[in-house]
């Protein structure tokens, strides 16, 4: 008992994998003292303001920057011809696109870039900016993507009129940006042909916006003296940036270094490289001094990445009792004015075709149509493992639709339709390899926690009942991810493969620093990666450092995004690990004089094999690595580094329930209950998954409720600020029940899967199914999100419940 005690013990204090070790960055951030890109001041610093267009679609005639520059304070003002001489007026996107840094001749989306002013202070610039005149003639604008290949539309990208084709295949139209197609079309139409029930419906996911607490910002300095350019900037990919910006500049790569800093959330709003960036660094070179720029909250909601504008038809095809034959699905991608919407090259649809989900689904076929119209460009971010909410949305809602149908129970036709345990690893119809799973043992727990039954039975009382004066609906979503991109033969940005690094030194008294590819934004990096070493070397995780984001420091990564960090780099991280501890090895044979194989690993310590006396600890390793008591040959040190290529995605998976009660005449819902039980394989901290949880379920929740960006059909936007893009808060925001299973992946060393993504992407339809529910009884298949009181109301309406 006292050797289970000890071993306990020594177990405990390394903090490692399993346990819910509090944030070790929490420290700094509860005391105010993080260090966000506006809290950087450097001397001599100037200020950017960017002058935006009113017009969602315009010809510019003239600038007039005479009344901006005679402003006090204000030192100059940048135009898309002042950059033409360093042919920096047109950037490269991250999805095979070009973009105006600065709007050249015309402005094809209202807020779109048009000058940077430049001046002492903020409030100067922004001074500056409202004085430059700029000569506009108005032009039709495309704001429904339904017009954008039509005969006669306005073309919207004049610059690439006559490109057949833009980073992904054959355009058909000036507004056509690329079809994409995954599947066996012909198979998929012939078992629709011979299906006994078939089921259609619209799908839509509506324009959103991640709206980070922080907006985005940098600050560009670049040494004249030396030639270096340095940028504190708000990215998600420091990295992939660092390279763009060479590509860009013509400054050296090595001479160009990006630093992350803390970032007050990202939500895949900080991946791309917008122009308020490349003009602050031109802006810099130019002038020799820093210049800073951040953006308004209205900048932020108005131009930068927004998420969906998805607008598809689903179709799913089954037999009598239930089972799917096949499904189809067509989509209108609206992709704004640019197309800088984060994709690997051979992924223009992201990872779409995830669309089976959780279920058997022996054909499959999908197509995507991607077009400009003038809005803002964008279109993957927000918690979405790029395109999977949109994909998991269209199979929830679909296998609702033919329960409906079949009058099947809704856990039922799920149950019925799973991919089975024992047909791991399971190759879908659209080619993903779906590595593990246990979905029946999952959505069962869950049926069996909630009492499921006992719910039914409840809402079939409430609708026998005529006095009833609300609604109830039980909404399920099983849901897959996939999550960790990438392989590096699957997935690239710009030609660079999608790997990610770790790089581990370990000091003489045990102390570790490890340095990353990715780039924490709020995920608690610095506490969870040093828990995987923690279990892996045995040494303490309060004595290790994690640093990300700054690229003269860390080894070169793709960044934190698609849930892609436990996946790609987490897996570096226990590769890297594993290098140190196999030289390890070899110093504690050599010190005890046995052989290597006659060690065995105990929690922080080799010991020889039956004859525990006799062992060396990870800490005296440490101290003799740095002396000259190694090995004949062996280099001094205990360093290494790894660069993880993974041989797959990882695939997890969930089973979530909400109860929703609806009051039939004002249309206000209320979640009573949501329970998720999410399964991401190895826990590396509990804590920090529930906290993941928790803010995906939230952002899931604002956006089945209440989130939308919505035009007018002139293009403009109408509700760029917090006065009308919804944010719940605390009061809005349903209590969440978490739950999980683990299924280890077996090809991630520590059997780990992502898991920050899983929320949002299960939570939605789990919130529309269950409003939708409400109503099923009454015919009602589908309603498009988001459901506000005002659209459940015309529903209740609709049906006459409201009298
Ligand atoms: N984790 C774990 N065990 C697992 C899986 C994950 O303990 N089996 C922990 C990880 O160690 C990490 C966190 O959970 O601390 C999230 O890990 P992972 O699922 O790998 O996701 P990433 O770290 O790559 O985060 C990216 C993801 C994305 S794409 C969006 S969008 C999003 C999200 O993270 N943005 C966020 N969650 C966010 N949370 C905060 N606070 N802020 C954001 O901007
Ligand atoms: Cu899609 S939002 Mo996250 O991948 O950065």
């Amino acid at each position: 008992m006292g050797d289970m005690a000890e071993l306990q013990e020594r177990e405990q204090k390394l903090q490692g994998m399993g346990t819910s070790l509090l944030r070790k960055e929490d420290a700094k951030f509860i005391r105010g003292q993080g260090s966000y890109v506006d809290d950087i001041k450097l001397p001599g610093m100037l200020f950017g303001a960017l002058v935006r267009s009113p017009y969602a679609h315009a010809r510019i005639k003239g600038i007039d920057k005479s009344k901006a520059l005679a402003c006090p304070g204000v030192v100059a003002v940048l135009t898309a011809d002042d950059l033409k001489p360093v042919n920096l007026h047109w950037m490269p996107t991250l999805g095979g696109d070009v973009q105006a840094v600065l709007a050249d001749k015309k402005v094809c989306f209202q807020m779109q870039e048009v000058a940077m002013v430049l001046a002492t202070d903020r409030y100067t610039a922004a001074d500056g900016a409202a004085l430059v005149e700029v000569d506009y003639e108005e032009l039709p604008a495309i704001v429904d993507p339904k017009h954008s290949m039509d005969k006669d539309a306005v073309v919207i990208r004049e610059d690439i009129a006559d490109k057949t084709e833009v980073g992904h295949g054959p355009r058909t139209h000036p507004n056509h940006i690329f079809t994409w197609e995954a599947g066996d079309k012909a198979a998929a139409d012939a078992a629709f042909a011979g299906a006994a029930v078939t089921v259609r419906e619209e799908i839509l996911n509506p324009r959103v916006h991640p709206c980070p607490l922080e907006t985005c910002g940098c600050v560009a300095s670049f040494n004249k003296a030396t030639g270096h350019l340095t940028v504190y900037m708000t990215t998600q990919a420091p990295h992939l940036v660092r390279t763009v910006l060479a590509m860009l500049s013509g400054v050296a790569e090595s001479k160009i270094r990006v630093v992350g800093g803390d970032i007050g959330g990202g939500f895949g709003n900080k991946v791309p490289v917008y122009p308020g960036y490349v003009v602050a660094i031109v802006a810099s070179i130019v002038t020799g001094v820093p210049v800073k720029w951040i953006e308004s909250r209205m900048e932020n909601i108005g131009t930068t990445g927004f998420a969906r504008d998805y607008h598809g038809v689903g179709e799913l095809a089954a037999d009598a009792d239930g089972r799917i034959k096949a499904l189809r699905f067509t989509a209108l991608a609206d992709h704004g004015a640019f197309n800088s919407h984060v994709s690997a090259t051979k992924l223009p649809a992201g990872l779409f075709s995830i669309c089976t989900g959780s279920y058997a689904i022996p054909n499959a076929y999908c197509r995507v149509d991607a077009v400009y119209t003038n809005k803002a460009p964008g279109g993957v971010a927000y918690r979405c493992s790029l395109r999977v909410t949109e994909a998991v949305y269209l199979i929830e809602r679909m296998i609702d639709v033919l329960a409906l149908k079949l009058g099947i129970d809704k856990a039922e036709i799920r149950r019925r339709n799973f991919v089975k345990a024992e047909q791991f690893p399971y190759t879908t119809s659209l080619g993903w390899t779906l590595d593990s799973g246990a979905y029946h043992p999952a959505l069962d727990k869950v049926l069996k926690a909630v009492d499921y039954e006992g719910l039914r039975r409840e809402q079939a009382a409430l609708r026998a009942d005529p006095k009833a004066t609300t609604l109830m609906g039980i909404g399920l979503a099983t849901f897959t991810e996939i999550v960790g991109a990438g392989p590096t033969k699957v997935c690239d940005i710009l030609g660079i493969g999608l790997f990610d690094s770790c790089e581990i030194r370990v000091h003489p008294t045990g102390g570790v620093i490890a340095r990353l590819g990715t780039m924490t934004q709020g995920q608690g990096h610095a506490t969870t990666y040093a828990q995987i070493i923690a279990t892996e070397l045995g040494l303490p995780a309060s004595d290790i450092v994690v640093e990300e984001g700054d690229t003269d420091k860390a080894p070169y990564g793709a960044g934190t995004w698609g849930s892609r960090s436990t996946p790609v780099s987490g897996a570096a991280t226990a590769q890297a690990a594993r290098k140190i501890k196999d030289k390890a090895r070899q110093i504690a044979a050599h010190l005890l004089e046995v052989a290597e194989a006659d060690l065995e690993w105990e929690i922080d310590r080799f010991k020889v094999k039956g004859n525990p006396e006799q062992a060396k600890t990870m800490k005296e390793i440490c101290m003799v690595a740095h002396t000259s008591n190694i090995p004949a040959g062996m280099e001094q040190g205990l360093n290494a580094v790894s660069y993880y290529d993974p041989p797959n995605m990882t695939f997890p998976f969930g089973a979530y329930l909400c109860v929703v009660d609806v009051d039939r005449y004002t249309g206000e819902t209320k979640v009573r209950r949501f329970y998720a039980l999410d399964d991401c394989g190895t826990r590396i901290n509990p804590m920090v998954i529930e906290g993941q949880i928790h803010g995906g379920l939230t952002e899931a929740f604002a956006v089945a409720f209440g989130q939308q960006i919505p035009f007018d059909d002139n293009g403009n936007h109408l509700g760029n600020s917090l006065m009308d893009y919804y944010l719940p808060t605390s009061m809005e925001t349903p209590h969440w029940e978490t739950d999980h299973t683990v299924t280890p992946c077996p090809h991630h060393p520590i059997g780990a899967k992502g898991v920050a993504e899983s929320p949002h992407v299960g939570g939605i339809p789990c919130f529309s199914n269950a409003v939708i529910d409400a109503f099923a009884h009454l015919g009602v298949t589908h309603m498009d999100m988001p459901h506000t009181a005002f659209r459940v109301w015309q529903q209740c309406h609709a049906l006459g419940l409201d009298r």
